[in-house]
């Protein structure tokens, strides 16, 4: 059998080390201890210094790390640096880049990304500029680290994530040809737009070219930039089969590897903890529903909920408020249920009446107006979700047995409503839903079930397709319902996915903790440690191709 060649060295470049955006925050983050274990301080991430003076609650600066190389880095003039460590379990060395003095070389970039790949940057907008700054600095700080260690000796991955750092694998490819260069996407750009505007992705997707739907959806630079990084790629990944078929579609290169998401137990409190997690939990919510709504719910209410980022279909977040409609209309008396949408929207500020309710111990007895959300939206009047709630008249008339909470924040524990991170409330939920119609792999139900919580998702969902390659599957043997969902049946998923909810509010204590039992269990399997090895295999791919290449000779990009 052929040996497995192992790095030295791994930088990983992401947008998102020690910054929350999203479930690339969550891959790293999480898989940064077992990375951490295996290599130890061999691995360095790399991050966008988003922080400015400001203390970041994700990271600790350290003037002992890398010390030698700090004082000896050759980077450009004003662009700063700091080294320190993640705060996240395996405490990983972390290099944040202050990359806005790059802004001022944007075109020669842009220029030589062309000249040299065909990257075409002219009709870019929005976030290229921020993300394409921070790529190249990334790769600067590669380079200058590379030859600070003599790298020739070493076998060094420089691995980067999603299409915003595409800049920076393209650089260290040209100029250091030695270093093997690992993409993985999380998506395709070009197939979130085409689901995002509703045109059907599945069952045509054999009929898409890439670059003539990212002609019509007006994201050519993009998609330029993450296709030419794949393909230039030593070794190209993504995280599921489904969005692997999507990326040969419309990239125009397969992926390698598929390399899943998996999951760090550390983050889940266990025994007495965890029970008393979920009591804070529990109580928060109800708080919260009472103070808005003037009723209190039973305390056997049942707690569902979804969340993620805010794209409304992609997301079926759509979906999952049609579903909470169906399952107004078909609860039996005496039960009630509580469904909220956690869900960061165009925020404005915490209630001020609602706050003033969470402070006083009388109990509020006449709803608050528009008594389903938590926080004022600068966008209240266009809101998808809270238009959609208005629509169904959901909203929460006195004596309703079904209420929505929507609580528009980013859940870090200082929203000033909620105050708690989306872990800590997370684990106070009785099910969560996540319909998704677009869902590269999808870790809001993995890290539900981590947290024993059951959870429901579909068919379209990478980490759904997983759960069913499993043997054991269904609600009570996994923990996990995936419902089927194509292009046209939301209908359908909305009324499966109401049925659902009703069943499990239904389901009595020892079922409920069985459930919750086989959902642990599940989310066991999906553990990084036993997920690694298809990095491993990345690595190993990644620095074959490397291998086979000449070093370069003088080629810096000067700045
Ligand atoms: C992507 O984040 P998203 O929510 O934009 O990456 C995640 C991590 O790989 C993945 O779980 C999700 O499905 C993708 O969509």
């Amino acid at each position: 059998m052929e040996k497995q060649l192992i790095p030295d060295y791994i930088f990983e470049v992401s947008w998102e080390v020690c910054n929350k955006v999203g479930g690339i925050y969550t891959v790293l983050s999480t898989k940064a201890k077992t990375l951490q274990k295996q290599y130890k301080d061999k691995v360095i991430f790399i991050g966008p210094d988003v922080w400015g003076d400001k203390p970041s609650p994700y990271f600790t600066r350290s003037k002992t790390l890398l010390k030698e190389w700090q004082h000896e880095a050759c980077l450009p003039q004003n662009m700063k640096v700091k080294v320190g460590r993640w705060n996240v379990p395996g405490r990983p060395i972390v290099i944040l880049v202050d990359f806005k003095p790059l802004y001022a070389y944007k075109n020669d970039l842009y220029g030589e990304m062309w000249n040299r790949y065909g990257v075409n940057s002219l009709p870019a907008y929005g976030d290229y500029d921020e993300s394409c700054a921070f790529a190249y600095a990334s790769a600067l700080v590669i380079e200058s680290f590379y030859k600070f260690i003599h790298g020739e000796k070493y076998k060094v991955v420089a691995h980067f994530d999603e299409w915003m750092t595409g800049m920076g694998l393209l650089h260290i490819k040209y100029t250091l040809p030695q270093v093997a260069t690992l993409f993985t996407t999380h998506a395709t750009s070009i197939g979130r737009s085409i689901a995002g505007n509703g045109k059907p992705l599945y069952d045509y997707l054999a009929g898409y070219n890439g670059d003539q739907m990212a002609e019509e959806l007006n994201i050519v630079s993009k998609h330029s930039l993450e296709k030419t990084a794949a393909i230039e790629a030593d070794c190209f990944t993504t995280v599921s089969k489904i969005t692997a078929k999507e990326c040969t579609q419309l990239l125009d290169r397969k992926p390698d590897v598929v390399t899943p998401n998996g999951f760090e137990r550390n983050f889940v409190p266990s025994g007495e903890a965890y029970e008393e997690r979920r009591k804070t939990a529990r109580q928060r919510l109800f708080d919260i529903t009472e103070a808005l709504t003037g009723e209190r719910p039973n305390k056997n209410a049942f707690l569902v909920a979804t969340s993620g980022r805010y794209e409304y279909k992609n997301k079926g977040i759509d979906l999952f408020v049609d579903a909470i409609k169906r399952v107004a209309k078909s609860l039996d008396r005496g039960r009630e249920i509580v469904a909220f949408v956690l869900v960061p929207a165009w925020v404005d500020a915490p209630r001020t009446d609602l706050q003033e309710r969470l402070k006083q111990p009388a109990h509020a007895t006449t709803p608050l107006p528009e008594p389903f959300i938590t926080h004022t939206l600068h966008n209240f009047d266009q809101d998808n979700v809270v238009n959609q709630i208005h629509y169904l008249q959901l909203d929460n008339q006195p004596g309703s047995q079904v209420k929505i909470v929507f609580i528009p924040s980013y859940l870090t524990g200082d929203d000033g409503i909620v105050n708690l991170s989306y872990y800590d409330l997370l684990i106070g939920l009785d099910a969560t839903a996540f319909p998704s119609y677009y869902e590269p792999w999808g870790y809001t139900p993995l890290e539900s079930i981590a947290f024993g919580v059951p959870t429901i998702t579909t068919d379209l969902s990478g980490f759904g397709q997983w759960i069913n390659s499993r043997q054991e599957q269904g609600m009570r043997k996994s923990g996990v319902k995936v419902l089927h969902r194509s292009d046209f049946n939301f209908v359908e998923v909305s009324e499966e996915l109401a049925d659902t909810i009703l069943a499990l509010s239904h389901c009595g204590k020892a079922q409920r903790e069985k459930i919750a039992q086989a959902a642990t269990a599940v989310s066991l399997e999906a553990e990084w440690k036993n997920f690694i090895e298809y990095y491993s295999q990345a690595f190993h791919l990644a620095l074959e191709k490397a291998s086979q290449r000449k070093p370069k000779e003088n080629n810096d990009l000067e700045y």
